[in-house]
């Protein structure tokens, strides 16, 4: 089936075949790039967790590898689930991982590379002390799970690991444990942080940020809390199957970590992403001196068709984190800048207008993978004085008409992976809202309720609000790869992952356009860039 065979994608991580959820411990070592994945030998749908294995020089070109580790002791039988690798100060690498054993409990199990000397890193030994460390009185026995890379507390230079949890009231929970050795531990009586009504915490993440504009460097996870650094906390929501973050300050003395501002919490404010993305990680690169995201991109068709094209899943593409250091209150995400490595033809269009109502063909040639880059100039003075009853406050991405909706200021923005007829299309968009104070409030949406003529798909309009600048610009980044179209605006403040499905805007006929259905506003697409990005090689490792 053509159709479906279109669907996999060129530049992202994917195993050969099967499912995968969850990325897991990457790291960097000895020239190699490692990245571990949940993967199912089995089947396309998740079942017999295993750790799968590949390697790459820069992120994008990856070698796949024998698996890393399967469910073969009693600890670990029912799946070998996910965890983080720390390296220590000697280069000894320690990966801890949940498993989840014959009757089902969640416990943590340390690993280490049975050859150090093998930048490959293929085989893996399990600890005989294992499991290092079974759920402690108070938590359920399958709330226990995820253990984080490990960080030296400033203080007494030990090392701590958090691990996410619930409690019996539904708030959710970073325990964290105190170690020497990764053999034993001390669950420490204090939480790193409690949030009511946010259920069970997977894969939570915590590492530091500098909160200087001249440092854009990422920070190594032991970087020590003090003046120009700051903690983001991470935890995969499995309520509602969202990653949360928020920024604060963690305190070496207390093991405890407090938001920056109460009401942007983890679970209740920001989120990496407002579409398809979910149980990321982050590591330290440290040739590249940055902070790498890898987020799970899980499908949104049916686990029926999934099972018939023989895969389900992708990573995204890595991204680097850091904070943002113009308005201090978010993360910036933004695309490894390998990826720029796959550029190919590009084509520029500066100054197009795109008047109200409006939909601009773009010629670009073949327009499956792309990478494109728009910077918008919106004239809103035609919306001078006609002020909204509600403003902001009524407006969301996913209630407000999307695409073919109408406002005073939008939607303006992209449409990809669309057929000539627009019978399919995906829509990257920005909606201004003016509120009764005269203030402009910007949202960042995608649409995909017009992505594919299929009808067992979710489809939905993603997205929320993207900070704006006095005097900036609003500019959009978007990665087209096949099913994924993953957008960032305002240099990554807001970010939104979607899995779409064409049937008719694939191969020659996948095309791009402009488009404007805001009443009142003009826009410019004041550049444009748009480049079709080579394929990736993604392949077995023959030795
Ligand atoms: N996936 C893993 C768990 C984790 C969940 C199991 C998150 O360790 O909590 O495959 O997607």
């Amino acid at each position: 089936n053509s159709m479906l065979s279109w669907q996999r994608t060129a530049f992202h991580f994917q195993p050969p075949n099967n499912w995968m959820n969850d990325p897991n411990g990457p790291l960097y070592y000895k020239g190699w790039y490692h990245l571990f994945y949940q993967w199912n030998p089995d089947s396309a749908v998740w079942g017999n967790i295993t750790w799968g294995h590949a390697v790459s020089r820069d992120l994008i070109h990856w070698l796949h590898l024998p698996l890393a580790m399967v469910p073969d002791h009693w600890y670990d039988i029912n799946g070998v689930w996910t965890g983080s690798a720390t390296q220590l100060p000697d280069g000894r690498i320690v990966m801890l991982y949940t498993g989840a054993t014959e009757e089902s409990v969640q416990v943590q199990n340390l690993a280490e590379p049975a050859d150090p000397n093998d930048p490959l890193l293929r085989e893996w030994s399990k600890a005989e002390a294992n499991p290092v460390l079974v759920p402690p009185p108070g938590i359920g026995l399958t709330d226990f799970r995820d253990p984080t890379t490990a960080w030296r507390n400033p203080a007494d230079s030990a090392w701590r690991i958090t691990i996410g949890s619930k409690d019996r009231d539904h708030a959710g929970l970073a325990l964290v444990y105190k170690t020497e050795d990764f053999l034993h531990y001390d669950l420490l009586p204090t939480l790193l942080h409690v949030v009511k009504g946010t259920g069970m915490w997977e894969c939570v993440d915590l590492y530091p940020v500098s909160t200087s504009p001249a440092v854009e460097d990422g920070l190594e996870t032991s970087t020590p809390p003090g003046p120009g650094v700051k903690h983001v906390l991470k935890a995969s929501l499995d309520d509602d199957r969202n990653d949360y973050y928020a920024i604060g300050t963690y305190d070496g003395e207390t093991d405890t970590w407090t938001p920056d501002n109460a009401d942007i919490d983890v679970g209740i404010g920001l989120r990496y992403d407002y579409g398809k993305f979910y149980a990321s990680k982050t590591f330290y690169d440290p040739v590249g001196r940055r902070r790498v995201l890898w987020g799970w991109i899980g499908e949104t068709d049916s686990e029926r068709a999934d099972i018939l094209k023989g895969w389900a899943s992708l990573q995204s593409i890595p991204r680097t984190v850091m904070l943002d250091t113009k308005t201090g209150s978010n993360l910036l995400q933004w695309p490894v800048v390998e990826v720029e490595n796959l550029r190919m033809r590009g084509k520029s269009f500066d100054g197009l207008d795109v008047s109200p109502g409006s939909v601009v063909p773009l010629d670009v040639g073949k327009a499956t993978q792309l990478d494109i880059e728009a910077v918008f100039e919106v004239d809103t003075s035609a919306a001078d004085g006609v002020v909204t009853e509600a403003g902001a406050a009524a407006y969301s991405c996913g209630t407000g008409g999307g695409a073919v909706g109408r406002g005073l200021m939008g939607p303006f923005g992209l449409l990809v992976l669309a057929d000539d007829q627009l019978s399919e299309r995906t829509a990257v968009f920005f909606y201004l809202v003016k509120g009764v104070d005269g203030n402009l409030t910007t949202f960042f949406c995608q649409d995909e309720l017009r992505s594919s003529k299929a009808n067992d798909l979710v489809k939905r309009v993603y997205g929320s609000l993207v900070p704006v600048l006095d005097g900036e610009n609003l500019s959009i980044r978007i990665l087209v790869d096949h099913s994924i179209v993953e957008g960032f605006a305002q240099g990554g403040r807001t970010c939104i992952t979607s899995r779409v499905y064409p049937t008719k805007a694939i191969y020659e006929s996948a095309k791009i356009f402009l488009f404007n259905n805001a009443t009142n506003v003009r826009v410019t697409a004041k550049s444009l860039k748009i480049w079709e990005l080579n394929s990736a090689y993604i392949r077995p490792y023959v030795d």
